[in-house]
């Protein structure tokens, strides 16, 4: 990996205007703080929206502006009114943000918004290839680029891919209700990369890939054609220390140094030692839980009458996306709440709540976590919520309490935080209240536990943890293709193919010269493989044999007239070119009634899958079936059948979507080996794609060519990745 690009909506700068001087202003925000350090070390660019409408801006200003960045190693992606408002404010705020947090009713689906954002993305790619070199990588950042993984894949497949999302990946589904699904998965899977805050989002997103294309996913990676793609989760940290020195710098200070803010947070205590405060801080949004927050205050209130005039919420609701009528109406919702409830508990000398409508600098962040008694962070669903983080991380005396939503990442890590279910007023005020009674003791242990785990993972470990596996992943990647049959190897195979004599080829059928069908019975030769076969058999020095698990009849209908060998049912039958149907070893089939019922009992339960029955074995074909369905029980199916195997000397076979039982001690590696018999073969190849022919590529002479279709390990001592290539390969014979 030489240098590592970094690609997100916004740069990590905003433009200020002063005394008609335009300067950039770097962003403390948690991504810019992380990603620095990054891009930095591996000398990349920062790719991204400046923050201004370009058609606000005149030539020259924009020139100056790309100036600014050029000198802070970022380049600028220009964005116009339309764009901001189609791209942005529309499909990325309108469509996205809301399904990806399950609030479908708000979601927006326009056509016009769609092919603005196909296009802004694109505008991103381009921007991103323009600097992106072979060998390179590059970090994607969030919802708003889900397409330009793919974008820039698809130009240069030599620069490796990482993507991050942070918000919530929805399950199935929620994200099926989305007309571009499938191009929005397929945007993602241009990544060689994918990382998610917690297991959950990851998981969400595997089901979406299986049902929507049905690709194959072992543990966390996605295998399609010649790529292979990992997902895994990185839940994002803090800059640990910057919040701890912050906190500390604001216990030192004197009462002349301290803010307005802070003196008056001193004042409120003054007025009585068993005041308490609570705090809430969020961009003021639908995602975040307000209203629900304040219903359970006010429920607070209520129950515990006790509470009044001790015990005040400071609320920061940081203005956002105030175009978006959705934020609209919850500002007026909001206010509407705050005023209700002061209004019924309030009185001269006390306010409930403290509600602030901006954002505020940093050290009042600081001082307002480090003065409040209890943080109150209760999203609807977030997908991780730093703010929580920063609020442990700035308790330096580990006093204080944090109440959690259960929907937000975040909570996957901060077990010892009071967790809530966010729309449950009542769970949230007893919440409130073992908040505050909680003893100092317990405080402290519960927070001591949280902050170290933040310190370990904070924003620099993310980073280098997610960079560690994007390295992890192009090394996986070449090692993938390092088998891979590169020209001169072909090359190589076929000189050594016209110089010999005499040849055994074994070919595998479905997967190796054919493609899977729903239907075993619709995967018959067509005119092309007919023609593949033809031109091979006519040569006299080549010996071709079809290897494979399917019954003999089917095979033997399929290539009459052909000069071919047969070996079928993974090796029980063999009928060489003008003879007759011999067994290779003496299996029989009387364990079938014991077995089928078995079977037949997972057919009833798992809609689409059907059993076939060969002369020697049975199969349970999954194809037809829900992917995720299927797959789990397959498993459950090997499992019950486990008890069959030793009773019956029988052996499980799983190929590619089939379980296949069958009687021990034959296969095609056994079947390949007693079809050679010692003959002077002076060329042997082999081509298979599954499990079954595994047994094949380990028993044939070490200078045999063994070629593996598909990608995943293999003892095979090649690979090519489908089914094309092994025509194209054959062609050329
Ligand atoms: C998205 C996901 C995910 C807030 N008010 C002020 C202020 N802040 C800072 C906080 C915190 C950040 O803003 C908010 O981060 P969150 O994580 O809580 O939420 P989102 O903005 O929705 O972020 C979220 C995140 O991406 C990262 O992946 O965790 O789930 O929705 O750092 O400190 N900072 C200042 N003044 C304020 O008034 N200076």
């Amino acid at each position: 990996m030489q240098k590592i690009h970094i690609v997100s909506n916004r740069l990590p700068f905003s433009i200020k205007e002063e005394d008609e001087k335009t300067t950039l202003e770097a962003s403390v925000g948690g991504l810019a703080t992380g990603m620095k350090s990054i891009y930095k070390e591996y000398g990349g660019t920062w790719i991204g929206w400046p923050g201004v409408d370009s058609d606000s801006l005149s030539a020259e200003k924009e020139s100056e502006i790309d100036a600014l960045f050029k000198r802070e190693k970022c380049a600028s992606v220009h964005l116009n009114a339309e764009d901001i408002e189609l791209f942005y404010e529309g499909f990325s705020n309108r469509t996205i943000w809301p399904l990806f947090h399950y609030f479908t009713q708000y979601a927006d689906f326009n056509q016009e918004a769609w092919d603005k954002y196909v296009e802004v993305n694109q505008k991103f790619a381009d921007a991103a290839l323009e600097t992106v070199e072979d060998g390179d990588a590059v970090w994607v950042h969030d919802y708003q680029l889900l397409l330009v993984p793919e974008m820039i894949k698809s130009k240069k497949p030599n620069v490796t891919v990482g993507f991050f999302l942070h918000i919530p990946f929805p399950s199935f589904e929620v994200f099926r209700i989305l007309p571009w699904r499938k191009e929005i998965i397929q945007g993602m899977l241009g990544a060689d990369l994918i990382g998610f805050h917690t297991y959950d989002y990851e998981r969400h997103f595997f089901s979406c890939v299986r049902r929507l294309f049905g690709y194959e996913i072992s543990f966390n990676q996605i295998h399609i054609d010649d790529r292979i793609i990992i997902a895994d989760s990185f839940p994002m940290g803090i800059d640990y220390d910057k919040f701890v020195k912050s906190a500390q710098a604001v216990a030192m200070k004197g009462v002349s140094e301290k803010s307005e803010l802070h003196q008056e947070l001193d004042k409120y205590f003054l007025a009585s030692p068993d005041r308490k405060l609570i705090l809430s801080i969020d961009r003021l949004d639908y995602t975040k839980g307000i209203p629900n927050r304040l219903k359970a205050f006010a429920r607070f209130l209520e129950k515990y009458p006790e509470f009044r005039q001790k015990v005040t919420l400071i609320m920061l609701a940081v203005p956002s996306r105030d175009q978006v009528d959705h934020y609209q109406l919850l500002k007026k919702e909001v206010d509407e709440l705050v005023g209700q409830i002061n209004g019924d508990y309030g009185s001269i000398n006390y306010t409930p709540i403290w509600y602030f409508y901006r954002s505020m600098p940093f050290d009042n962040l600081i001082e307002l976590y480090s003065s409040c008694d209890v943080a109150l962070i209760t999203p609807v669903r977030d997908g991780m919520n730093l703010v929580a983080k920063e609020y442990v991380a700035s308790r330096i005396n580990n006093t204080g309490v944090l109440i959690l939503s259960e929907m937000a990442g975040v909570a996957k890590e901060m077990g010892e935080a009071l967790i809530i279910n966010p729309v449950d007023d009542e769970n949230m005020a007893d919440s409130i209240h073992q908040a505050l009674t909680m003893p100092i003791e317990e405080q402290k242990s519960r927070t001591a536990f949280m902050k170290e785990r933040i310190q370990r993972y904070d924003v620099f470990k993310w980073a280098s943890e997610f960079i560690k596996s994007l390295k992890k992943a192009e090394a996986k990647q070449s090692d993938f293709l390092a088998k891979m049959i590169t020209p001169s190897i072909e090359k190589t195979m076929l000189d050594k193919y016209n110089k010999a004599e005499k040849r055994a080829i074994f070919l595998d059928y479905d997967g190796t010269l054919t493609s899977f069908k729903k239907n075993p019975q619709d995967a018959m030769p067509n005119e092309e493989l007919h023609n593949i076969i033809k031109n091979l058999t006519d040569n006299e020095k080549n010996i071709v044999t079809i290897i494979s698990g399917r019954d003999r009849y089917t095979l033997e209908k399929w290539f009459s007239g052909h000069r071919v060998n047969l070996i079928c049912e993974h090796g029980v039958w063999m009928k060489v070119v003008d003879g007759t149907w011999e067994m290779l070893s003496t299996v029989n089939n009387n364990w079938m009634p014991n077995v089928r019922p078995t079977m037949e009992n997972f057919v009833d339960r798992t809609p689409g899958s059907f059993i076939e029955e060969k002369n020697y074995s049975l199969v349970w074909h999954f194809r037809k079936s829900e992917p995720e369905q299927g797959e789990l029980r397959a498993n459950e199916l090997k499992d019950e059948l486990n008890t069959h195997l030793s009773n019956h000397n029988l052996e499980i076979m799983e190929g590619n979507k089939v379980i296949e039982v069958k009687s021990g001690g034959i296969n095609k590696g056994i079947a390949a080996l007693q079809f050679l018999n010692n003959e002077p073969y002076d060329y042997i190849m082999a081509l298979g794609d599954d499990w079954t022919d595994e047994f094949m590529f380990r028993e044939l002479p070490e200078e045999a060519y063994t070629i593996k279709v598909g990608l995943t390990h293999t003892k095979a001592s090649y690979k090519v990745e489908s089914v094309a290539a092994v025509r194209a390969l054959l062609s050329k014979m």
